[in-house]
Order: structure tokens, then C-alpha cells, then sequence
């Protein structure tokens, strides 16, 4: 296989791993793991301590996420729902809090920078307004770890008494706008891993799987090998604990039980939490409800055959429609302690030799992916024993190039057959390929070339869209994941695009929209601008802090608003043929 474009894996300016692990440590004299009320309360060191206590009790943990923007808001939450769910029997073990994009940022630079729709903390006393909320552990999970902003965040979380830090997933594929410094993100991550390991507890270092490759691998054994990899790097090479967590992305519980049990397999720490399926609340909230069960079920079954630590994560049911309120989360908490008096009970109609089997499939193919990526790495010149250099050439490969490069399916014309399929890219290509056959081709005459680009990490509506394209005969021009408005118009005007395509979801759409056409203005073009997702913005001078939606204002400004690729078709149609 020719590796012509590779991209360049090693980077002169890096300072070296031992280097940058030294600095983290030396940080420890002025830093160290403060009180809050988890730990007061418990009596536990950390809660990696409490994971292993409710393992051995046979107690499946619970975790709840809080997704307002306000902090007043968000701590009257953690309180409420902790509070009442406790009042009727049921434990809240864990909270976590969706902090914003901006947090990414040093934080220097956040007050300028473009907001999302979390929170954004300052400094330990606000850290611990959160850790201080309830006698239950805080999860700082996002935009802390993996970002330039780690050292900051990372010591601000630790000295508020957390003890689960992430998210290593975001490091590898997670892009601020406007921030292309990979070598000062990965500078800035492993100094704050240094300075985790060196904390006298252990402060697990979460990592959500499917928000780094493991989400856009199309063969779930490469999933399962980078739990391997991740292990490497912190365990091995750094001296902390990596705690892993999935699920977004695994609906059948046939994989996700499997997943689980090829991971115990492989790593020892207890897991920070499994996800909750999210991908697979696509209806009502009596529909939803059908979809928690499914994956809860799965997931509180393979907790107590393998217990590993994890908390349980009941999404509620209106997820897919806006951000919960807190009876909602309150419901979904009653209801996943219901569900857990149940498994027992189902636990002999499982077949755990299938689960098994494809446990075997996942953990034989994660190690040949592990080792030939390693190999494959160190054949390129990369020191894979400094952590820090071994993370930027993981980073820069990228999950496709990876997985083309070291999968460990067999090569075919049309890349590699995966192992085991993952699910997102099974269902979005079977529903791509159902949607382009009930539709009637594009005249030859009108094909479009299409520029598309994301303007976030959420990947799989651009996937589906281009697949989608692609059957319909349209050219695609490929502008990239979590791109900036000024280039993705140079990569259209370049290409000779007549068409620019913008899929988002974190609640940028009018403003990204807006600067498209203030650049496309700069260059005098005037193609049309298709753009789908999620489209929402929180207002400037919004009171309440929620995101609305922004579809009519940014047809007003005259570009193609989608929600479905009907729609789409349609745009495209009107669009080309008045070209
Ligand atoms: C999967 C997912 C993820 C995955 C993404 C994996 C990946 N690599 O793609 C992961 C786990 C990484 C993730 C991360 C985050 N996520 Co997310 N995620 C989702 C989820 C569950 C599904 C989105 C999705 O991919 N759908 C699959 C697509 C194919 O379906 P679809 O959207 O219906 O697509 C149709 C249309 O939208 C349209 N379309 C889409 N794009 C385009 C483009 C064009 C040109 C056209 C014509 C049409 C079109 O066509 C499609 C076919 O009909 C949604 C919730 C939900 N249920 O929607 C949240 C959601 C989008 N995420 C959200 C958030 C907040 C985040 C995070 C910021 C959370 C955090 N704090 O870390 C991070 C993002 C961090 C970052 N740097 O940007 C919020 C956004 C909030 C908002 N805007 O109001 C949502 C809505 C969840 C929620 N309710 O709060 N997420």
C-alpha cells in the first residue's frame, strides 16, 4: 500500500515527552487534590476507590448529566436530582456537567472566543461550586483534557476535589475554531497527564471512546484497539490510570455487551461510565423510553456478569428534542434503578457464549491493530516511546488513514472489511443507499460539485449526506471535519465547487452561516450555501440560556436550511438548475 500523502508525523518543535511529564510533576508542590463533599461524605481517596467498593458490593452505579449553561442552574440541579432521587432509594453516584467549546481554549483566550452551549468554569472556586453541589462525585469530562487548555482546567478540577478528569478521546480528533497549534494541545495535555500521575490518588483519566476515533472507525475492533493504545500511553508510558467509557454509538446490545466484555479484557481500571446510546432517541419520548430500556438493559447485564466499575448513564427521553429538564433526568435516574431489580432476572436468558465470541473477534483484532500501529509507527520514524510524540502521530494519521494503514480486516478494492462492522456507519450507508434508490437521478447536464464541510466534531451527517451525494452522481469536494468559514470557501472556490454544503450540531449554525457569506462576499462568489444539522444558536442577549432555533434566520439571509435530505435533493434542485 503507497503512503504517497502522508501527512508529517514528528513535529521539530515539540520539547520531548520526559520533558513536558517533568513539568506536570513539579506542578504537584502548589497543586494538590483538594476536599469536597464526595469525598468527605464517602470516606473514600478518590472514586476510582468507590468504583471498586460498589463493584464488590454488586451495585451498578449511576451517573446523571446536567446539560444547562447556568452554573446557579446547574448546581440547584445536581442538588434536586441527588436529593430526591435519594429520597426514594436510588443513588446518584455521579454527576457530570456539559462544560462549553470555549474551556478548550487557554484560558487567556476564552473570553474572546466563540461560545457553544455550555458552561464555562473559572478557576478552582468555580470548579468547586460544582464538587460542592452534592455528596457525589464530579465528572469533568469534556474540554478539559485534550485541549490546549488542560494544564488550567486539569489543576483547577483536582484542587476542587475531582477525581475523573478527560477527555482523552477529545485529543485526537477535536478542533477549537481557529486553533491549529496541534504541537502546544499535545504539549498542554501530556504536561497535565504528568501532573495526574504524580497526585498521591489515583485521578482517573477518562476517556470517552467515541469522541476520538472509536466513533468514526468503520471496524469496531480499531475501537477496541485503542483502548490499547490509550492504555500504553497513560499507563505505561506516563504512569496514570486510563478509565475507559463507550456507547454513544453501540445500539445492538449484542456489541455493546460484547464491547464490555472484550474491554475487561484488556484494561483493569475501572471504567469511568457506559454511555447512553443517544444515537438511538430518534422518536418520542414513549418511543425513547423503549431505546433506554434496550440499552440499559445491556449494559446493567454486562455490569453485573463483569463488573467493572462503570456507572450506568440513563439518558432522558427528551434528549433528542432539547436539553433535559430536572424531573426528566429525576425519571430517567427511577427508572434505570427499576430496570437494575429486573436484570437479574434476565440473566438466564442471555447467551453469553455469542457474547463472548464476538468479545474474542474485538480483543484478537484490537491487538494485531495495536501492535501493527505501533510498528507501523516507529517504521516511520516516530519514537513511540515518548508519549507525547506518539500522541501527535496518532492524532495527525487520523482514524481512516489509520485504519487503512493497520486495521486488521483484509484488504479489499474498496478499503478493508472490518472485523465487526461498527453500527453508525452500517446504518447510515443502509440509509443512504435506501433514500438514493426511491429517488430519480440528477440530469448529467446539472451534476453538482459539492464543497462540504463540518464546522464541529459531529461527523456522521456529513458521512451520511456525502454518501447520499455520491449515489445521486454528485461530485464531492471533501473540505474536512471542525473546519474554519474561511476555509472551507477557499477549498470550494479552489475545487471550482458550485455548491457549498456545512453540516452542524454545536450551536453555531447562524453565526458560521453569517461568516460563509461574509467570506464568500470577500472573494465575489455567490454559490448556494446548503447547511444541515443541528440548527441552533444560543442569542446574544438570551435570558434563559437556551439555544433557538435559527432556521428562518438564516433562510433570510439566503442560504439553504435542511433538515432531511429530501429537502436537501430539493435545494439542490432549485439551486443548480437556476445556476
Ligand atoms: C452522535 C453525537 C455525538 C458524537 C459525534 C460523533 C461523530 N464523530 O460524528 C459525539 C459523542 C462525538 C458528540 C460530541 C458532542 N456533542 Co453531540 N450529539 C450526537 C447526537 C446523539 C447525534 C448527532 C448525529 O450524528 N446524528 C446522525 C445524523 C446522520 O442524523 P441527523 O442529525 O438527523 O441528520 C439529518 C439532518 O440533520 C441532515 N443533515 C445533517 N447534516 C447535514 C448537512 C447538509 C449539507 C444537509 C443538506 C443536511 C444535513 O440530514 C440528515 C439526514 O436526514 C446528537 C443528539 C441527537 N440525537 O441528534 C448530539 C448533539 C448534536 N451533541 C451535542 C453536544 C452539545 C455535543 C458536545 C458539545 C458535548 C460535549 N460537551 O462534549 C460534543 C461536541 C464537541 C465538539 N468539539 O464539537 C448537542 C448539541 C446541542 C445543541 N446544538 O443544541 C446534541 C443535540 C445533544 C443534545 N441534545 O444536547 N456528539
Amino acid at each position: 500500500m503507497t503512503d504517497d500523502a502522508a501527512p508529517t508525523l514528528n513535529d521539530t518543535r515539540m520539547k520531548p515527552g520526559s520533558a513536558l511529564l517533568d513539568a506536570g510533576r513539579a506542578m504537584v508542590r502548589d497543586w494538590r487534590l483538594g476536599g469536597c463533599l464526595f469525598l468527605l461524605q464517602t470516606g473514600v481517596s478518590c472514586e476510582a476507590e468507590w468504583k471498586r467498593k460498589c463493584a464488590a458490593e454488586g451495585r451498578v452505579m449511576q451517573h446523571a448529566h446536567i446539560g444547562f449553561r447556568d452554573v446557579n442552574r446547574t448546581i440547584e440541579a445536581i442538588r434536586t436530582v441527588h436529593d430526591t432521587c435519594s429520597k426514594a432509594g436510588v443513588t446518584v453516584d455521579r454527576f457530570g456537567i456539559t462544560l462549553d467549546w470555549s474551556m478548550g481554549y487557554p484560558e487567556a483566550m476564552r473570553a474572546k472566543a466563540s461560545r457553544g452551549t455550555g458552561i464555562v468554569l473559572n478557576g478552582p472556586e468555580d470548579f468547586a461550586r460544582i464538587t460542592n453541589a452534592a455528596p457525589a462525585a464530579a465528572h469533568f469530562g469534556d474540554f478539559m483534557l485534550g485541549l490546549p487548555g488542560a494544564v488550567e482546567n486539569t489543576r483547577a478540577a483536582i484542587a476542587a476535589g475531582a477525581t475523573a478528569i478527560g477527555n482523552l478521546g477529545q485529543y485526537f480528533t477535536f478542533r477549537l475554531p481557529y486553533w491549529d497549534d496541534d504541537v502546544a494541545t499535545t504539549e498542554a495535555t501530556v504536561t497535565a497527564l504528568g501532573f495526574i500521575a504524580a497526585q498521591d490518588e489515583t485521578i482517573l483519566v477518562h476517556s470517552n471512546l467515541d469522541d476520538g476515533f472509536a466513533g468514526l472507525f468503520i471496524d469496531m475492533a480499531c475501537a477496541l484497539g485503542m483502548v490499547i493504545i490509550e492504555k500504553h500511553i497513560v499507563e505505561d508510558l506516563i504512569g496514570a490510570r486510563v478509565s475507559h467509557c463507550y456507547g454513544h454509538h453501540f445500539s445492538d446490545p449484542l456489541s455493546r455487551a460484547a464491547f464490555h466484555a472484550a474491554l475487561v479484557r484488556v484494561s483493569d481500571t475501572p471504567g469511568t461510565m457506559i454511555f447512553g446510546n443517544t444515537v438511538a432517541y430518534q422518536s418520542t419520548p414513549a418511543a425513547n423510553y423503549a431505546s433506554l430500556a434496550s440499552y440499559l438493559m445491556a449494559d446493567i447485564l454486562a455490569l453485573g456478569r463483569w463488573p467493572a466499575g462503570h456507572a450506568v448513564n440513563p439518558v432522558p427521553v427528551t434528549e433528542n428534542q432539547r436539553i433535559p429538564d430536572v424531573d426528566e433526568i429525576i425519571d430517567a435516574q427511577n427508572f434505570a434503578h427499576r430496570l437494575a431489580s429486573h436484570a437479574q432476572f434476565y440473566e438466564p436468558l442471555v447467551d453469553w457464549t455469542k457474547i463472548d465470541t464476538m468479545a474474542d473477534v474485538l480483543v484478537e483484532g484490537g491487538r494485531r491493530f495495536a501492535r501493527s500501529v505501533f510498528s507501523g509507527l516507529a517504521d516511520r520514524g516516530v519514537d513511540t516511546g515518548d508519549p507525547a510524540a506518539l500522541m501527535l502521530a496518532i492524532r495527525r494519521m487520523g482514524p481512516k488513514r489509520m485504519e487503512r494503514l493497520f486495521g486488521p480486516g483484509l484488504e479489499g478494492q474498496r478499503g478493508r472489511t472490518p472485523l465487526i462492522h461498527a453500527e453508525w456507519a452500517r446504518e447510515l450507508n443502509h440509509k443512504a443507499i435506501d433514500w438514493v434508490n426511491r429517488q430519480a437521478p440528477l440530469a448529467s447536464s446539472h451534476k453538482p460539485v459539492v464543497c462540504i464541510g463540518t464546522t464541529d466534531v459531529h461527523e456522521h451527517g456529513k458521512y451520511l449526506v456525502e454518501q447520499a451525494l455520491d449515489g445521486l452522481g454528485a461530485e464531492i469536494i471533501d473540505a474536512g471535519v471542525a473546519i474554519d468559514p474561511e476555509t472551507l470557501v477557499k477549498r470550494a472556490k479552489d475545487a471550482g465547487a458550485n455548491v457549498i454544503a456545512v453540516s452542524t450540531y454545536n450551536g453555531v449554525a447562524l453565526s458560521y452561516a453569517k461568516a460563509v457569506k461574509a467570506v464568500m462576499a470577500s472573494y465575489g462568489l455567490a454559490l448556494p450555501v446548503l447547511i444541515g444539522g443541528r440548527l441552533n444558536e444560543i442569542p446574544k442577549d438570551s435570558n434563559s440560556g437556551l439555544p433557538v432555533d435559527v432556521r428562518a434566520d438564516i433562510a433570510s439571509m439566503g442560504c439553504l436550511p435542511c433538515s432531511d435530505l429530501d429537502e436537501m435533493l430539493a435545494a439542490l434542485r432549485s439551486s443548480i438548475s437556476s445556476g
